[in-house]
């Protein structure tokens, strides 16, 4: 019954019922239910009296008797009984929650208007809530929103009515704008189905009826039940048997909320998961997935780098003979890049999934034995077709040459130009900073959309579908981060830093120290594509003075974590089954993170450089950057390429001040942790550099002493051209 709860949480996810934050927190549960249960279930020799049976055995017998006495209580004549209970609370929110199109085609239903038939809506049979029924001539009314269109939830749909057209119902589909726009066609096709359909009387003093009973009372086998037999197991999420699935965010890679994410959606739905956890070697996970016998391989990660680290683990799968099937996942890959990186270096499947409400239905497609293979093939097939795409693809945007987009560079004009000197030069630490001033600086927004809750905070609030769901996990987070920050959880520590500098070669800028001596050359890249008339082509060097021009500028840096700590509460956390508040806390100490690089930077302005002491900014204008200067991260769309970060940590001594370590793919550890640079002209202004030719491939690799493979490997996502 714990499982069946779990598949009916992942179920109503898969139909868009229920959102991410209830999954998680459900999840937990039936987590710390099933760790409680675990030694009974593993050791059966531990017995009551003899003769007793086994404790699991005897409860269940218990439980099954009590389930007897409240199946009568309550009279919930379609649903099955060891899931009533579970049901009955979601049934009961669905109703207080209906969409627009559900309020709608009630308003035409309730109250026998339709050939004085009685409608009931979220009602429970079986393990489903359907939207609409009339039991007595068997027939349910679906009204679908845009979620089931994706093809794997269509899929999960039609297990779904398979199950129930098993048990004798009929489902009719109606989409939200059918019901919404059409509806006088929609209630003439349901009158159809009521007039064609035999009736079934319902008794109120007759005994419940179970589902099996409803069956044998209908005269009319549904077509689907005369070819095939309904099949019980096919239940949560559609899988016909649960498997083995082995998740890990790659090499160099240090984030996992989203694969964590995915993995307890997953688990929702019968499957069990070996995590490997973050930074872990293509090795590593191989050899775990020998050993666990897995039946799929889960990637995750979030930066460029780990898309080489993504075909690198498939080429080995291949070379070492594996088929199971590869998914690949986390926010900088894309579909494209799994057709034409990934897929090709491995024969078996190779499918990216882009987030965890497609992750269900795209694991039970790959293990199901009657649709797997056609699913292999069908993918195999689109991924191929996308690489033909790309290969023909004329593209019409137009690239200039480096020499051209040079000398279409953005200019400023330096002889009417003062640089400012900053307050001090060299870098200054913040040790212990306090976290109940940076609370105020927290972008709420990208929190909800780690729980795939779309929308702006605080309007979310007021959303009709998601309002409610948001403002309890909204409330859940306040209260655990009254806690990181009361009881002291988390350290935040950072360095910044200023020094003299100016531009040369165009794109590069030195960095001198106070005595004017050259310490570090920072490497940057040019919009290459072709602009229109009177826009220049943007590189961050712009916005330094170039060294001919006599001015002494000045260049900032920063690194700032909010993440120190965070281990062994997130361990506490896991420990105790709760992904929930282990998820919370990870992004909290994210938004803690990016709101200490926005607090330090308002210092930067104000204080430490002091270019704007009168700026007076809400934090809204803080998240719209509406401040002078900038503070581009590398790794971001202004200087994508990651390798930078060793420039600037070097700058800043940042591993040995703060204790923020590089992996070898330049992802910073701890997790929660953003670093980039400060430019103070006025005219500074965030851009994305877009796609660049060979030509400055080929320059910057000279520039910065790589190869040029080497280059295009670091550069991968901003290169106009295959390699
Ligand atoms: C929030 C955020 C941060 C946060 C936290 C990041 C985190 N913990 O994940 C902070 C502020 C700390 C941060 C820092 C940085 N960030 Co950031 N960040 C983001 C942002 C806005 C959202 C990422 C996120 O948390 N999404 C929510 C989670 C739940 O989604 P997800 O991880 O994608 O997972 C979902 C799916 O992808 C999928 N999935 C994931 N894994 C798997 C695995 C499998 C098997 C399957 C089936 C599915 C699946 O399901 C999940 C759930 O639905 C993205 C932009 C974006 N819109 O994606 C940039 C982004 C990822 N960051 C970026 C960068 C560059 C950085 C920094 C390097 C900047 C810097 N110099 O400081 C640092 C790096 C930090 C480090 N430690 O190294 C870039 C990466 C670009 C690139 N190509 O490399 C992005 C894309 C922004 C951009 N447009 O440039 N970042």
């Amino acid at each position: 019954p714990l499982m069946d709860g779990m598949n009916v949480v992942g179920d109503l996810f898969g139909a868009g019922k229920m959102f991410l934050p209830q999954v998680v927190k459900s999840a937990r549960v039936m987590k710390k239910a099933v760790a409680y249960l675990r030694p009974f279930i593993d050791d059966p020799s531990l017995t009551l009296a003899k003769g007793e049976g086994s404790k699991v055995h005897n409860f269940a017998v218990k439980l099954t008797k009590e389930k007897e006495v409240e199946r009568k209580r309550y009279g919930y004549e379609t649903a099955d009984a060891s899931m009533y209970e579970a049901l009955l609370a979601f049934a009961k929110e669905n109703r207080k929650n209906p969409t627009d199109a559900e309020l709608f085609m009630w308003k035409h239903l309730r109250a026998k208007q339709l050939g004085k038939h009685k409608f009931r809506r979220q009602h429970i049979i079986d393990r489903y809530i359907v939207d609409f029924v009339c039991l007595e001539k068997s027939l349910i009314i679906e009204v679908d929103g845009g979620i089931h269109q994706l093809p794997e939830n269509k899929q999960s749909d039609a297990q779904r009515t398979e199950r129930l057209n098993g048990l004798g119902f009929q489902v009719l589909r109606f989409k939200n704008e059918e019901v919404i726009s059409n509806i006088e066609n929609v209630l003439q096709q349901i009158k159809i189905k009521l007039k064609e359909l035999p009736s079934y009387k319902i008794n109120k003093n007759e005994k419940p009826y179970s589902p099996a009973e409803i069956k044998a009372a209908n005269t009319k086998p549904s077509s689907s039940e005369k070819e095939k037999p309904s099949n019980s197991s096919t239940f949560g999420g559609g899988q016909v048997e649960a498997g083995k699935i082995l998740m890990a965010t790659v090499k160099g890679d240090v984030h996992d909320i989203g694969k964590n994410i995915v993995g307890v959606v997953l688990g929702c739905n019968n499957y069990e998961i070996i995590d490997l956890g973050v930074m872990v070697s293509c090795d590593k996970i191989l050899k775990a997935a020998r050993e666990h016998n897995v039946d799929i391989i889960g990637l995750s990660g979030l930066i460029t780098p780990s898309l080489d680290e993504m075909v690198y683990v498939a080429s080995e799968m291949e070379r070492l003979n594996f088929k199971i099937p590869l998914m690949i996942g986390g926010a900088t890959t894309s579909k494209t890049h799994t057709a034409v990186k990934v897929d090709p270096k491995y024969s078996g499947t190779v499918i990216h999934v882009l987030d965890a409400s497609r992750s269900v239905a795209v694991v039970s497609t790959l293990l199901n034995e009657d649709s797997k293979e056609q699913f292999a093939i069908n993918i195999k097939n689109e991924y191929e077709r996308l690489r033909k795409q790309r290969g023909n693809r004329k593209s019409n945007k137009k690239y200039l040459t480096l020499k051209k987009a040079r000398a279409n560079k953005f200019q400023i004009d330096w002889n009417n130009h003062q640089t400012l000197k900053p307050k001090f030069t060299g870098i200054k630490v913040f040790d212990n900073y306090p976290l109940d001033e940076l609370t105020e600086y927290i972008d709420w927004t990208p929190f909800f959309s780690s729980w795939q809750m779309k929308g702006k905070y605080p309007a979310i609030f007021d959303d009709v579908t998601i309002g409610a769901a948001a403002k309890k996990l909204f409330n859940d987070a306040q209260s655990l981060l009254r806690r990181i920050i009361d009881e002291k959880w988390l350290t935040a520590k950072a360095v910044i830093g200023f020094f003299r500098a100016n531009t040369i070669n165009d794109d590069d800028i030195e960095v001198y120290n106070d005595k004017g001596k050259p310490i570090k050359i920072l490497h940057h890249l040019r919009q290459q594509r072709q602009k229109a008339p009177g826009q220049p082509n943007y590189c961050l060097a712009d916005f330094i003075a170039p060294k001919n021009t006599q001015q002494e500028d000045y260049i900032g840096a920063f690194a700032v974590t909010a993440g120190i700590g965070i281990e062994k509460w997130v361990k506490r956390f896991e420990e105790d089954h709760d992904d929930y508040n282990a998820i919370i806390l990870k992004a909290l100490a994210d938004r803690l993170a990016e709101a200490f690089a926005e607090r330090m930077h308002e210092r930067v302005r104000k204080e430490f450089w002091a270019y704007d002491i009168n700026e007076n900014l809400a934090n809204e204008d803080l998240v719209k950057e509406k401040y002078q200067g900038i503070r581009p991260a590398p790794g971001y769309p202004a200087c994508p390429e990651h390798t930078e970060k060793r420039s600037l940590f070097d700058l800043l001594n940042v591993e040995k001040e703060i204790g923020i370590h590089l992996t070898e793919s330049y992802a910073m550890y701890p997790a929660a942790a953003v670093s980039g640079w400060y430019f103070s002209n006025p005219a500074a202004k965030y851009f994305g550099l877009g796609q660049i030719s060979k030509d400055q491939v080929k320059d910057y690799a000279n520039r910065k002493g790589m190869s040029l493979v080497e280059a295009e490997k670091w550069l991968m996502s901003s290169l106009n051209y295959d390699v």
